[in-house]
């Protein structure tokens, strides 16, 4: 998608924002034009309080004066607006392509509602064309991922499980001091399902399965911003 289209469905969620609201910041390149939006309008005076999803968008919102708090100092946010990876038409999600997931599905769960911008290549009739993430703690690397591995064909993936290097070569780590395991699906038949059991497994940390935490949505086409509600 174009950075201008991202643009627009970021700009198009400005319209969810209240003065006085306390706001979840996403993270990836489509959040980060929102950031940039919210500056702007804190620039002009706009009264609001902001949980950054992560060290990259809190560097980012530092930078554009956008006052922040932590989720330690509030016990909820009014809104969380931020990117996806996949939206099905139950708003159910895919997320951590960023790397981000732990982070954003925390602020998400504490928000009231949470909007989602992207473009609409990122609809799809059925999860699991992207690679679902999965934040597992570097102990007992080899356990989990042969615990995962099992999850994974007992549930149909047609695919191989992958740690995810950064460009570096190097293993990624996330903000949490995590690692990403990268699962290849094909489709994704029971997101509720997966989700249970992967969370069983100990060293299973998150996934970016988002399920009931999404409520709207602002998806950018060339003709336009389209807004889908649940
Ligand atoms: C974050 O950014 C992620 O959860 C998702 O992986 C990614 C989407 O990135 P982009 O907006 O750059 O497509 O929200």
């Amino acid at each position: 998608m174009s950075d201008a289209l991202k643009r627009e469905a970021a700009r198009a969620a400005l319209d969810e924002v209240r003065s006085g609201m306390r706001i979840g910041l996403g993270t990836g390149s489509t959040a980060k034009h929102f950031v940039d939006l919210l500056g702007e309008k804190v620039a002009q005076g706009f009264d609001c309080l902001c949980v950054p999803t992560s060290i990259a968008t809190e560097c980012q919102a530092r930078d554009l004066a956008i006052p922040l708090t932590t989720l330690e100092e509030i016990d909820s946010l009014d809104l969380t607006v931020d990117g996806t990876d996949e939206i099905d038409r139950d708003f159910q999600l895919i997320k951590g392509g960023g790397a981000a997931l732990l982070r954003e599905k925390i602020v998400a769960a504490a928000s009231a509602r949470m909007v989602v911008i992207a473009d609409d290549s990122k609809l799809v009739e059925h999860l699991g064309k992207f690679p679902l993430p999965i934040e597992v703690n570097p102990f007992g690397l080899a356990a989990t991922q042969r615990s995962v591995a099992k999850v994974l064909s007992n549930m149909g993936a047609t695919g191989g499980l992958v740690l995810r290097k950064s460009t570096d070569g190097e293993i990624l780590i996330t903000d949490g001091g995590h690692y990403i395991l990268d699962a290849s699906f094909g489709r994704i038949s029971d997101a509720k399902a997966l989700s249970t059991a992967l969370l069983e497994i100990p060293g299973v940390v998150q996934h970016g399965l988002f399920i009931g935490l999404c409520q709207q949505a602002y998806l950018a086409t060339p003709n336009g911003v389209i807004q889908l509600s649940r």
